[in-house]
């Protein structure tokens, strides 16, 4: 019945940790897939998570299943960390919101939203290069895929012009994936000043803005400050969707909590599209996980938890801005690497696209156990004051040929 079936390609990025596991040298190093390590190089539980289990699991809760949209203190939560308490659209009640299988569950649903209800058009805009996962989740949920142009190679930081040209010669009313911020792979963001002028091009020529806000937190340190681009088009009156994930800034990876979002004119409009939501979600999965939306709302919801939480997401962020600062001047002043490497600073949030080749990435592989996607971007949390001397030696290596 399947002989017709052919062998699938790996996952670019989940790929490179089979890679890891299977080699047996002590040195080797996974930079990889984009999850957080602590300083001995191991996954890290945030101590904020673990005291909002222990309160859960004191509570003794049932395991009913959640409605359809997933726990409301959860969601509600949510988008008062995304859109703040004081924006118009929470005050007003006028955010539609759901529970979603993390980041990728939300953007999921909101292409299929889209793609059943926007009005004008079945096209999304993507930045050359996006999540690898983009591309297949539009297609998949029945949108075209386009790109914009946002990396430039050359100065290895953001081509804002090509970026304004692209999204000007666009269709009236397409639909436009922005990254709120920590823009995955390359670490460029634009600026405050930048993303002003993204918000104004987007008005004019109407088109729609669909964020994809998977690090608020894991970029700054400082949830509010990465949440800028999102309340700014809030303030400038735009309707937005919005994705959130809570894999990164609370490491509840594996417990897939996430949110998507949309502002809506009024209540009663909400209304009848939270409705739409639901018959989007039932046939795909019926209605989320309990365990980690329990989490995230108890953190949200608790004045002390959530201030120990923005200590830890700032911690995480530290460490990971720590190890740009001590590779840049290991590759740079210690060992004389040839080229500019400037951008290792200024690139943000967990990844840095550092201008490896593909065989420059493959040498490292094989010759000194560091893995890394093809495209050459590193996860930065990978690297902790044991291996970075081993990195940024093994770097220098294969540059210099
Ligand atoms: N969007 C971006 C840009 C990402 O980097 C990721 C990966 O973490 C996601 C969405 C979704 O991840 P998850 O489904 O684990 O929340
Ligand atoms: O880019 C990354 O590494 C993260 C993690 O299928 C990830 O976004 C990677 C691939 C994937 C799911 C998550």
């Amino acid at each position: 019945t399947w002989s017709h079936v052919p062998a699938g390609p790996p996952d670019p990025i989940l790929g490179v940790t089979e890679a890891f596991k299977a080699d047996k040298d002590p040195r080797k190093i996974n930079l990889g897939v984009g999850a957080y390590r602590n300083e001995h190089g191991k996954p890290y539980v945030l101590p904020s998570v673990k005291k909002a289990e222990e309160l859960i699991n004191s509570a003794k809760p049932d395991k009913e299943y959640l409605p359809i949209t997933g726990l409301p203190e959860f969601t509600k939560a949510a988008t008062k960390l995304a859109y703040s308490a004081e924006s118009i659209p929470y005050a007003e009640n006028t955010i539609a919101v759901t529970q979603s299988i993390s980041g990728t569950g939300a953007l999921r649903i909101g292409g299929a939203f889209l793609a059943r209800f926007y009005p004008h058009a079945k096209t999304i805009y993507l930045p050359i290069p996006s999540w690898g996962n983009h591309t297949p989740i539009f297609r998949d949920s029945g949108l075209e895929v386009r790109g914009y142009r946002y990396f430039d190679k050359k100065t290895v930081g953001l081509d804002f012009s090509g970026l304004k040209e692209d999204l000007r010669n666009a269709p009236e009313q397409s639909i436009v994936l922005l990254h709120a911020c920590a823009h995955n792979p390359t670490g460029v963001d634009p600026t405050l000043g930048q993303w002003k002028e993204i918000s104004d091009l987007v008005k004019e020529k109407k088109l729609f803005p669909f964020f994809d806000m998977a690090y608020q937190g894991f970029a700054s340190g400082s949830t509010t400050r990465d949440a800028f681009a999102v309340r700014h088009f809030i303030k400038e009156g735009h309707q937005i969707a919005l994705a959130q994930s809570f894999a990164k800034n609370m490491g509840l990876y594996g417990e897939r909590v996430g949110a998507f979002s949309l502002t809506t004119s009024d209540p009663a409009e909400k209304a009848r599209v939270d409705s739409q939501l639901k018959i989007v979600i039932r046939p795909m999965y019926s209605n989320p996980p309990i365990h980690g939306a329990r989490i995230a709302e108890t953190i949200l919801n608790s004045p002390e938890l959530y201030a120990q939480w923005e200590d830890e997401v700032k911690g995480m962020a530290d460490r990971i801005i720590s190890m740009r600062d001590r590779l840049y001047d290991t590759l740079v002043k210690d060992l004389d690497t040839p080229g500019e490497w400037g951008h290792i600073k200024s690139q943000i949030g967990m990844f840095s696209f550092t201008g490896l080749t593909p065989p420059q990435t493959k040498a490292l592989a094989e010759k000194a156990h560091i893995y890394m996607t093809a495209d050459g971007r590193i996860s930065m949390a990978g690297l902790n004051n044991g291996n970075i001397e081993y990195f940024a030696e093994s770097v220098s290596t294969a540059v210099k040929g």
